[in-house]
């Protein structure tokens, strides 16, 4: 079952010095398949009697199931109903167009700027032009590598590090009994979800040495890539016990090659995953994936009232952490009928 949501719950009722935890996302219940993270108490959005907020939104992309689901969110609450002119953006994975985006909202004097980062590094010039303009910029979803922290009002989204150590921390528990063969499906190169569930990761197995990462390689989160790099590492590498995917997006793509294979994905290659789209926990509760550790998509409601807040300039926590759920197989099935995305 799905242990960790009463934990999770339990951490996000608890706010720790500048880092507000949210209640924990996903899951069996049905907290977050209303459309949010479950963190409305410390911002939420709705309409109000106040001017309409125009709102500048660069994506990243459509390269995964989970983004598609985290881009329905948003636009789902910022409605003009809720208030809201939303200009969005979508850059196609590439960090140029992201800042040729985040460019042309400060052209167009907008109230707030919001943007997921492709990757980490880059940013510190268009971010000085927005704080030159005066236009309050919200990071959501993936965190940016800048000299000075004062470029952005706040970072809303989930901590990459832990979900890299959760799933290490399962293969080691249950599959490292025995010398063991990882290949890992890394996410798009010089992204925080990348570098950072790499580094959890690599933590989490560090204290088990039957546990060997053999081979690692970006798939780019996306499913295609995921089968054309699995099939790769089917011809080169000897013998593979358990594939780390970054995303199920990949997981799903490399599930294809391993049954072209003529092996079976979950009992001859063991599979643990991060997201939690309704895929991969489709995929999870038929046994060709092992565990899933959810990243929660849902991140619309708590921009729309974050981004009210930076407008009216009141204080916002400068980390705002979405906590998430994991799941085994028995996990997936009870959560299915209530997930959302
Ligand atoms: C994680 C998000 C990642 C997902 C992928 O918050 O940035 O990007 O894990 C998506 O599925 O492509």
């Amino acid at each position: 079952m799905n242990w960790k949501s009463a934990r999770a719950r339990a951490i996000g009722l608890l706010t720790v010095g500048a880092v507000v935890a949210l209640a924990g996302c996903g899951g069996s219940s049905s907290s977050t398949s209303g459309g949010s993270s479950g963190a409305a108490a410390s911002s939420s959005g709705g309409g109000g009697g106040s001017k309409t907020i125009t709102i500048g939104f660069a994506q990243v992309g459509s390269e995964s199931g989970w983004r598609t689901a985290n881009t329905q969110s948003i636009k789902a609450a910022l409605t003009k109903e809720a208030g809201f002119d939303l200009k969005f953006a979508d850059a196609q994975q590439k960090p140029e167009n992201q800042i040729q985006a985040i460019r042309s909202f400060i052209a167009q004097k907008v109230d707030v700027i919001a943007f997921s980062p492709v990757v980490t590094t880059g940013w510190d010039s268009v971010l000085e032009e927005a704080k030159a303009a005066k236009i309050p910029v919200i990071l959501t979803d993936r965190a940016v590598d800048v000299a000075d922290k004062t470029l952005y009002k706040t970072f809303i989204g989930s901590d990459f590090v832990q979900e890299g150590k959760t799933a290490g921390e399962y293969v080691a528990k249950n599959f490292g009994s025995k010398p063991i063969n990882v290949v890992e499906l890394e996410g798009t190169t010089g992204s925080a979800p990348a570098i950072d569930r790499k580094k959890g990761f690599t933590e989490a197995i560090a204290s088990n040495p039957n546990v060997k990462v053999v081979a690692s390689q970006t798939g780019n989160f996306t499913r295609s890539e995921g089968k054309q790099v699995m099939e790769g590492l089917l011809q080169s590498q000897k013998q593979i016990d358990v594939l780390f995917a970054h995303n199920d997006d990949m997981a799903l793509g490399a599930i294809e090659a391993i049954e072209a294979a003529g092996k079976k994905p979950g009992t001859d290659i063991k599979i643990v995953s991060i997201d939690g789209v309704k895929d991969g926990m489709t995929a999870l509760s038929q046994g060709k994936i092992n565990y899933i550790v959810e990243c929660n998509p849902l991140l619309g409601p708590d921009l729309a009232g974050l981004a009210k807040k930076a407008v009216a300039g009141e204080a916002i926590d400068a980390r705002i952490v979405t906590h998430d759920d994991a799941f085994d197989q028995a996990g997936a099935t009870a959560a299915l009928p209530n997930r959302k995305y």
